[in-house]
């Protein structure tokens, strides 16, 4: 308790020049809740449209007939207001640095460079048959190219499908298939830690499932000149059909809400979902937010660690940052490549201001000692953000201390995929800071609490958060399926977005995210669903039951623990248990790994035979003095024998 009480307040130095002080975001945040219309159809102004949107704010969380519309009739192209209209004035500014895996390796794309390459692109995706409407899957690295396919989609009014290069052949081609994608753009290889990542043979290989002929072609960066395989009539190389195209290309009129992406993330049933993002309301909202909250200043340069693959490099390395004109780093790597000094070296190196991360690989970081930072300065930095997980309040203060300098404040940013960008986070000339807590809702945004009834709860009070109402960068729907959008995130509490988190609210107002309150797991700031890691160990032969619970890890926040029956005659062999570890890998990704396997001869149900999981974490976090009420188990003494052989002791 004694750490979360610490307050850091306002630095002088950072209020002198931020766009919004104390006094501001009061009155700001006040206009936004009473006269949400005026306030966003001011906000909108920020971005360019082709024609300016007369109608505001359109939106119901009526179960019934959830309906989410902002600045319904306005018309915009996102890449102009992310390319285009920065020619003039920053033509030859950096839009984006590139730091290669190997650290002697980088680029400056400028803004006029970026949009010569999209025009480029944006032509060949033409060529190949794509047009307005139709899905492109992104399978890619960390390379520009990666900024230029999205904003190439973007520009021919085509909706763009970022799968993570990190998951598997499979996981792929279930969302070649949900989002009826015509052409995948993928690379050779990726490159990270000095290894290499063989994508297009995965995309291959997700091109052989069933439903996937929907995808005509494949779109070929040639990042690293490894040996693939090559589908005549199928497969392009990115440099022969690219490179000869005209850099210019107008941008198609889009509806601020027709689709700019799809985005597949997991949730607590099922496969994952796609949550479609539409055009001006999020493009209003990531520069809006990216703006304010990093307090970005003319000609900094700003660097957020995320993957594109992650709605994080999605709002806030690609569309947040070029909408504002920004310098936006993009790293292929590691932080622990080739050293764990790296982070800091390309501080350093490139001299950025604004640091974004995840607190996964601060503790990553932390777990080497102060020293880890001592082949940087760092003296460049200005604002570090955190986001993904709760950040703990001793990660908090290492990463200020160390990383920081103890100069820089924190902004511990809370969002989610289907919120498109931040939503409660410090500003850092505004607020007075408390590791470990976002602290206050941006502008539009009404978090409230509730208790299981859905009761709201007034003052200092722990609680299901929940948003009451509509914000523009809000997701629409889920692709293809709005029953699910509605059932997912409006039927639990009517009349409210239920975020699935649990939170805390203290006496000053502060919000406290305390983590995931249905069955999504955090692993190093990866959401993952239980219920797609179960389905994927019931379909190998040997188990006949699986129940996978999260555990308290130091470094990725969550891991990942699963109870294990097996089928009848069934060996429980540590060979086995390397089976399905590698067994879940492929079928999901790395990210997917299984920390601990514990074999379960019976898991613990309710008389309705339902697996209480309360029980399972419980015995994974080795909190089993608090089992709490087992009394309407089916058969209590499954407890005993899963506490016994606790798999880590
Ligand atoms: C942006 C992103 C969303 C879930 C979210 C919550 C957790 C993210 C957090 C945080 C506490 C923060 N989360 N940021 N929890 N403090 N600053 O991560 O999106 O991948 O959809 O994950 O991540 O549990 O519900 P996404």
């Amino acid at each position: 308790m004694t750490d979360q009480q610490k307050v850091y307040p306002v630095r002088d130095d950072i209020a002198a020049n931020a766009w919004i002080d104390r006094e501001k975001y009061q009155a700001m945040y006040q206009q936004s809740v009473d006269d949400p219309e005026g306030f966003w159809a001011e906000q909108a102004k920020r971005i360019d449209w082709f024609k300016a949107p007369t109608k505001i704010k359109h939106t119901t969380f009526d179960p019934h007939n959830v309906d989410i519309r902002w600045f319904e009739d306005g018309t915009l192209n996102a890449s102009v207001s992310c390319l285009d209209r920065h020619l003039e004035k920053r033509g030859d500014q950096t839009a984006i640095i590139w730091e290669g895996d190997d650290p002697t390796d980088s680029k400056h794309v400028s803004y006029r460079e970026l949009h010569a390459k999209t025009c480029q692109l944006a032509n060949a995706l033409k060529e190949l048959g794509v047009g307005k409407g139709d899905v492109v899957t992104l399978y890619m690295p960390m390379i520009p190219e990666a900024a230029v396919a999205m904003l190439a989609c973007a520009r021919i009014g085509a909706v763009h499908s970022v799968v993570f290069g990190g998951f598997s052949p499979d996981a792929l081609a279930q969302r070649i298939i949900g989002a009826d994608s015509k052409l995948v753009i993928t690379a050779d290889e990726s490159v990270r830690g000095g290894k290499h990542v063989p994508l297009k043979d995965n995309v291959d290989a997700a091109l052989t499932r069933k439903g996937t002929e929907v995808c005509e072609n494949v779109l070929v960066v040639k990042r690293t000149g490894g040996e693939i395989e090559w589908k005549e009539g199928r497969d392009v190389w990115y440099h022969d059909l690219v490179d000869k195209q005209a850099t210019d290309c107008p941008a198609e009129e889009m509806n601020a809400e027709d689709p700019l992406f799809i985005l597949y993330t997991s949730g607590s049933t099922g496969a994952p979902k796609g949550l479609k993002h539409t055009t001006g309301g999020y493009l209003v909202y990531a520069s809006l937010t990216h703006q304010y909250i990093f307090d970005y200043q003319d000609g900094e340069v700003y660097w957020c660690t995320a993957d594109v693959g992650w709605v994080t490099g999605h709002s806030y390395i690609v569309y947040g940052p070029l909408a504002n004109g920004a310098t936006t780093l993009m790293f292929e790597g590691v932080p622990s490549y080739p050293s764990h000094g790296r982070m800091g070296e390309v501080v350093d190196k490139h001299n950025v201001a604004i640091l974004y991360t995840a607190p996964t690989a601060i503790r990553a970081l932390m777990a080497h000692g102060d020293g880890v930072m001592d082949s940087s300065k760092r003296d460049s930095l200005r604002l570090l953000g955190s986001v993904g997980e709760p950040i703990n309040p001793e990660a908090w203060e290492w990463y200020h201390r160390v990383i920081g300098n103890s100069k820089c404040p924190i902004v511990d940013t809370w969002w989610q995929t289907e919120t498109g960008g931040i939503m409660i986070a410090p500003l850092p000339g505004a607020m007075d800071l408390k590791p470990g807590s976002a602290t206050l809702p941006f502008f539009g945004v009404q978090p409230a609490l509730l208790d299981s009834e859905g009761n709201e709860l007034q003052g200092a009070v722990d609680g299901n958060l929940v948003i009451s109402d509509s914000w523009p960068g809000q997701a629409r729907s889920i692709w293809g399926d709005h029953d699910r959008f509605i059932q997912t995130y409006f039927s639990t509490y009517k009349g409210y977005y239920f975020t699935g988190d649990g939170c805390r609210r203290d006496e000053d107002g502060y919000y406290w995210i305390t983590g995931r309150v249905d069955d999504v797991l955090n692993v190093s700031g990866h959401r993952m669903g239980t219920a797609e890691i179960e389905s994927s160990l019931v379909a190998h032969e040997a188990v006949a039951e699986a129940a996978v619970v999260g555990f308290p890890h130091d470094i990725k926040g969550q891991g990942i623990y699963i109870y294990v029956t097996l089928g009848d005659g069934v060996e429980p062999t540590d060979e086995l248990k390397k089976e399905l570890t590698q067994w879940v890998r492929k079928d999901i990704g790395p990210i997917a790994s299984p920390d601990v396997i514990q074999w379960a001869p019976g898991l613990p149900k309710t008389r309705s035979g339902k697996i209480m999981r309360r029980i399972l974490r419980k015995i994974a976090a080795n909190e089993t003095d608090g089992l709490g009420d087992t009394s309407t188990l089916a058969d209590p003494s499954v407890v005993d024998d899963l506490i016994e052989n606790r798999a880590i002791k």
